[in-house]
C-alpha cells in the first residue's frame, strides 16, 4: 500500500471535518478573483543562477487568512472546481510568462506548473494545455508540468498515454515530491518524465540525519543514470545547500535561495537583472548569509 494513497485520505478528510463551508467561498473567492499566484525560482546548483520559477497557487481567505495550498486543491477537486481554477493558474502563470519573456527577451525562465492527478487524468487537460499554449504563445518547452506519483495510482497505461500526448505537445513532465510516493523507481524508468523533483523533507535530512546525503545523492545519481535533471527542494540553510551541490543536484528551490514571491516582485528581479541573466535579490555572490524564517504560512 503507497503512502501517497494515506496522504491523500487524511487531506480529504481534514478538508471536510476543518473547513466545512470552503467551498463556497472558494467558489466565490474564484468567480471574484481573489485567488492568486505566486513564483518561487528555481536556481542552478552551481552558481545560484535562477533557471525558472514554480507557479504556487494562493488563497488568503478573509477571515482564516492564508489557507494551505493542498487545502485549497483538496477543495476544489472534491466540488469539481478544478478544472476552472486549473485552468486559470496555467492561463495566468503562461500569460505571465510571455509578458516577462516580451519585456526580457534576453532572459530564459522556465515555468513551472502543478497540476493534480485528478485533473491531469481527467477528460480535456490535454486540450487545456494545447490551447493555453496557443493562446499565449508560450514556446511548450519553457512550460514544465508537475505532478506527483500519485498520477500513477490506479489506471497506469491511461497515465502514461496522457504524459505522452503531454510530450507530444514538446511541454516537460517533473515528478514532485520524489520518493514520498510508492514504486517512484519503476515509473522514472517507464515514463517520460524529464524531472525529479526531491522532495523537501530528504533536502532538510541532508543536515539533521547520517543517512540524508546518502539518500540525495542516491536520487541524484539514479536520476543522471536515466538522464533525468534533479531539483532539491525545500533548501533552508548553508549546509543543505553545500549537501546538494556536492552530490550534483542540478538545481535547487528553497527559502534559502529565494521565497514564493507576487508577479510584481519577479518583474523587479528581472529588472534588476543584468539582461541575459536572471539574478536573485538576495544573490549568492554577495556571501552575505540569508536569513531563513521557517514559518511557512503556505504549506503544501
Ligand atoms: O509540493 P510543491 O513543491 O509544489 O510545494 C511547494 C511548497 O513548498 C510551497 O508552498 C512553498 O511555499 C514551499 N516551500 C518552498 N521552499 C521551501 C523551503 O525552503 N522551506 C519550506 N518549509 N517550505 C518551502
Ligand atoms: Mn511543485
Amino acid at each position: 500500500m503507497g503512502r501517497r494513497t494515506q496522504v491523500i485520505d487524511v487531506r480529504e478528510a481534514q478538508v471536510s471535518s476543518s473547513l466545512p463551508g470552503l467551498e463556497q467561498e472558494l467558489r466565490r473567492a474564484f468567480k471574484h478573483h481573489q485567488l492568486d499566484l505566486d513564483y518561487q525560482p528555481i536556481v542552478r546548483a552551481t552558481d545560484g543562477l535562477s533557471t525558472g520559477v514554480e507557479a504556487l497557487l494562493r488563497w488568503t481567505h478573509p477571515l482564516r487568512g492564508p489557507i494551505a495550498t493542498i487545502d485549497v486543491v483538496g477543495i476544489a477537486e472534491d466540488s469539481g472546481l478544478i478544472t476552472g481554477i486549473g485552468a486559470w493558474v496555467l492561463q495566468r502563470a503562461c500569460t505571465d510568462h510571455e509578458q516577462w519573456n516580451a519585456d526580457h527577451p534576453g532572459i530564459p525562465m522556465t515555468m513551472a506548473v502543478n497540476v493534480s492527478a485528478r485533473r491531469l487524468l481527467g477528460p480535456a487537460f490535454v486540450t487545456t494545455v494545447a490551447d493555453v499554449l496557443v493562446a499565449t504563445g508560450m514556446a511548450p518547452d519553457d512550460l514544465v508540468m508537475e505532478m506527483t506519483e500519485g498520477i500513477f495510482i490506479g489506471d497506469a497505461d491511461r497515465a502514461l498515454t496522457v504524459l505522452r500526448d503531454l510530450k507530444g505537445l514538446g511541454v516537460r513532465l517533473a515528478l514532485d515530491d520524489f520518493g514520498t510516493g510508492y514504486c517512484s523507481l519503476t515509473y522514472l524508468r517507464q515514463f517520460p518524465v524529464d524531472i525529479v523533483k526531491i522532495d523537501q523533507a530528504f533536502t532538510r535530512s541532508i543536515d539533521h540525519e547520517s543517512a540524508g546525503a546518502a539518500i540525495v545523492a542516491a536520487i541524484t545519481h539514479l536520476a543522471h543514470v536515466l538522464d533525468l535533471t534533479v531539483i532539491a527542494e525545500g533548501d533552508e540553510n548553508t549546509a543543505q545547500r553545500n549537501g546538494i551541490t556536492d552530490v550534483g543536484c542540478d538545481a535547487a528551490q528553497g527559502f534559502f535561495f529565494a521565497r514564493p514571491m507576487p508577479a510584481p516582485a519577479v518583474r523587479a528581479m528581472l529588472r534588476a537583472s543584468d539582461g541575459h541573466q536572471l539574478h536573485l535579490p538576495d544573490h549568492l555572490g554577495s556571501q552575505a548569509p540569508v536569513a531563513v524564517n521557517h514559518a511557512d504560512p503556505w504549506p503544501g
